[in-house]
């Protein structure tokens, strides 16, 4: 018996018991109703009272260690199992200094710096809905039923329903606003928009645009110049010039189309202009006064100006990305170029 107990004592002491599983198949060997240790208990019950103190002890020994161990791994691998963490983790260490922390989308940092742009003169940020009516995307800004934008090649129609798009322009958003606000109204609404396209280097069915809308009692079309002025240097940097075409849209009259000096050469003409000097950077104008009576705005008190960029474009532009494929596919070795302050 002796011999026995020695025995098992060195395998409790020696042996690695790895997984849970493991723990669990020696408790039932050594502990269970017939397992080993408790067999050896029967079997103390016949031994002579000369041998009983030495074995006694000995066993008692025996089924104090087996126990202490079988409770220790169980109480090891169940922690690890919850937090699914190996408790040999040593949560001390200092971190991993080579880890790589994520960024920011290079739309969103430039749609943030639109914000922020805007924000420091007064205007607000307003955003709605992806899906619009007919009256938000189109009729209320002076877009008729026969105007080709309404074309089923230029406009998704949501279950081929007439009367509902995916908005093609968050100018829609600002309907709403007008409908709902009263004059001072300074706001921009940036988010994404959808429109017919076949994908392209220059063009997607998705892109995002930022949308902006003043109207008070006095508006001039100075006004609208200087801020754009403003934004564009503020943008792409104090010596940034602009130049405004004139232009049509259905909700503004006059309309103009704005461009910067060329970023690259700096007005000298490089392949970025195609030589002109000048790049093309949003739409604007004086919005058309059909427009605020549409929207419950009594336009022979009030008058606006509005005006809308791509953020695409912009993007673009600022970063010299070539392939506006490349804001959407999400390859990170073109992600993780980009850094947000
Ligand atoms: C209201 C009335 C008028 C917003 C405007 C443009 C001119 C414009 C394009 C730029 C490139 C869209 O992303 S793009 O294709 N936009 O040229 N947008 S004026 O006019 C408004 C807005 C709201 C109530």
């Amino acid at each position: 018996m002796l011999e026995k107990i020695n025995n098992l004592l060195q395998e409790v002491e020696g042996l690695a018991l790895n997984t849970k599983e493991q723990v669990e198949e020696y408790r039932i060997k050594w502990l269970s109703k017939k397992g080993e240790i408790t067999v050896l208990f029967d079997e103390f019950k016949t031994v002579t009272p000369e041998l009983k103190k030495e074995l006694g002890q000995k066993l008692n020994d025996l089924k104090n260690k087996a126990q202490e161990k079988i409770n220790h791994l169980k109480e090891k691998y169940e922690a690890a199992t919850d937090s699914n963490i190996s408790s040999d983790l040593d949560l001390t260490l200092p971190g991993d200094p080579n880890i790589s922390i994520g960024s920011r989308h290079p739309l969103s940092i430039v749609k943030n710096q639109i914000i922020d742009i805007f924000s420091r003169i007064g205007f607000t940020v307003s955003e709605g809905r992806e899906i619009e009516d007919d009256w938000h995307n189109f009729t209320a800004l002076n877009t008729p039923e026969n105007h080709p934008a309404r074309d089923m090649q230029d406009t998704f129609y949501v279950n081929l329903n007439p009367e509902m798009v995916l908005r093609t322009q968050t100018s829609s958003v600002q309907v709403h606003i007008m409908e709902n606000n009263k004059p001072p109204i300074r706001t921009i609404s940036p988010g994404r928009v959808y429109r017919n396209e076949a994908i392209s280097a220059r063009a997607h069915c998705q892109f995002h645009q930022v949308e902006g809308l003043y109207i008070d009692s006095k508006v001039s079309f100075a006004d609208l110049k200087q801020t754009l002025l403003y934004f564009s240097q503020e943008m792409f940097g104090k010596e940034t010039q602009i130049r405004l075409r004139p232009s049509y849209f259905p909700f503004t009259e006059p309309s103009a189309e704005v461009d910067i000096s060329c970023t690259i050469c700096k007005g000298k003409g490089c392949n970025v202009c195609k030589y002109t000097g000048w790049v093309e950077i949003l739409g604007c104008g004086m919005v058309d006064p059909q427009v605020l009576d549409n929207c419950s705005i009594d336009s022979n008190k009030f008058k606006g100006f509005a005006f809308g960029m791509g953020i695409e474009r912009i993007a673009m532009l600022k970063y010299q990305v070539k392939d506006l494929r490349l804001f959407f596919e999400n390859d990170v070795r073109f992600l993780k170029q980009f850094t947000s302050a």
